[in-house]
């Protein structure tokens, strides 16, 4: 290993600084972007969020979006340099920035280019709007952001499929796509370690009993691996690859009820399900925080937005539908094919849910509730993840797994 390599085998490159973003910007000849070639006077906010990366917004006037630089560290952000973790992430979020400018424009912020040897973004700065995660914990609304979603994710996994396009360009896609270490983290963290006893886990106290009866469950883990196996094997279309609330941001009426959807960086040809599912998995959880806080109504809205995803997504794929490029796929196979992106959805659902709740990777939704509501919503989140996985064949339509998430028992539609 050479000294500008990490102990990890990364490169090493410099960590921006607030103080060093103009100078980056105008050494990659992107201050006009922000009205002039000028680097004084501009405001640096660093406003990191995610489990991973840096993020800076630059602004000429504090209060007009200028532009936002992304830095993925060479380490997972949140836990430190002990945890290290490939930088090149940043090359699939910009892979899959310019396919999803052309295929989801009206989603996707606009992408100002990659600078591979420092591993940084520069994208529109979407400051103005709200991670869908933190309105939700301070109890917003989610409005119709299902819509959006389930719009998206045909467009993106339609156009990039068998069905979008020619069967030798899929496999380049498919080739050109790889991201495997992110892939592994997705199968640790989502299909993987909240399963067994793993050091990264942690758990409300109040549901230690249930956490071990839930990693002795044969039926449970069985299942679990008929998901990983999915999810590591079943190329079926790009995906977003971790799209949960917190890679949302939405606006409200003010911002032409924009919804834009960030963080593409675990980017790569999976599951269609596995997007809609860990969004599913979001909603209900935030149901079921509004539930533990006694506000049924909102939390009906929330577990709404499964129903509005997946119908949104099914009518955008029945529609492109007689676009297909590969005609020996017949309607009667859409209907296969839907039926079985719908079960994969479920239980992808299942893992994001769980492993919010006894993984590594937890949500403000339950652990900012006080208690006792803190135990019981992640009970609640627990069991459903359960359901999701294990019943997943049996749940035929958004009405049936909204009652089983809700808790009144109706298992039909
Ligand atoms: C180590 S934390 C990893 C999680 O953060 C990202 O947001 C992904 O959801 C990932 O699973
Ligand atoms: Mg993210």
């Amino acid at each position: 290993m050479t000294s500008d390599t990490t102990a990890a085998g990364y490169p090493v490159y410099p960590l921006l600084t607030p103080d060093d973003v103009p100078g980056y910007l105008r050494s990659r000849g992107l201050l006009p972007l922000l009205g002039s070639d000028s680097a004084d006077g501009l405001t640096v906010r660093e406003v990191s969020d995610g489990n991973l990366n840096r993020i800076f917004l630059v602004r000429r006037d504090p209060d007009v979006p200028g532009l936002a630089v992304k830095q993925a560290l060479p380490y997972v952000r949140v836990h430190g340099e002990s945890w290290p973790l490939t930088p090149y992430r940043a090359a699939a979020e910009a892979r899959a920035y310019r396919h999803l400018a052309a295929l989801a424009p009206e989603f996707t912020p606009a992408f100002h280019g990659y600078d591979p040897d420092t591993f940084t973004l520069v994208l529109e700065d979407i400051g103005q709007l709200r991670v869908l995660r933190t309105a939700t914990v301070e109890g917003a609304s989610p409005g119709e952001v299902g819509r959006s979603v389930g719009l998206y994710v045909a467009r993106l996994s339609f156009a990039t499929s068998d069905f979008g396009m020619a069967s030798q360009d899929r496999k380049r896609l498919i080739a050109e796509s790889v991201n495997p270490e992110l892939c592994e983290l997705t199968e640790a963290m989502i299909l993987g370690e909240a399963f067994i006893e793993h050091e990264h886990n942690r758990n409300h106290p109040g549901i230690d009993a249930l956490a071990k009866e839930l990693r002795a469950d044969a039926e449970l883990r069985r299942e679990v691996g008929v998901l990983r196996h999915r999810f590591m094997t079943k190329a079926e279309a790009l995906l977003h690859g971790d799209l949960h609330s917190g890679s949302i941001m939405v606006g409200g009426p003010e911002h032409g009820d924009r919804v834009a959807i960030i963080d593409p960086e675990f980017s790569f040809a999976g599951p269609i399900g596995f997007d809609l599912g860990l969004f599913w998995a979001n909603a209900f959880i935030a149901a079921i925080r509004a539930d533990v806080l006694g506000d049924p109504a909102l939390a009906a809205e929330h577990a709404a937005q499964v129903r509005l995803s997946w119908e949104a997504f099914a009518a955008e794929f029945r529609r492109l539908w007689p676009s297909r490029v590969d005609r020996i796929f017949d309607d009667a196979f859409l209907e296969v094919f839907l039926a079985e992106v719908w079960r994969d959805g479920l239980g992808f659902a299942g893992g994001e849910a769980m492993r919010r709740v006894i993984g590594y990777a937890h949500v403000p939704d339950v652990d900012s509730l006080p208690d006792p509501e803190q135990a019981r919503a992640a009970a609640r989140v627990a069991r459903l993840s359960r359901d999701l996985i294990v019943r997943r064949a049996d749940l035929a339509g958004p009405g049936a797994v909204i009652a089983l998430a809700l808790g009144d028992g109706v298992t039909s539609g």
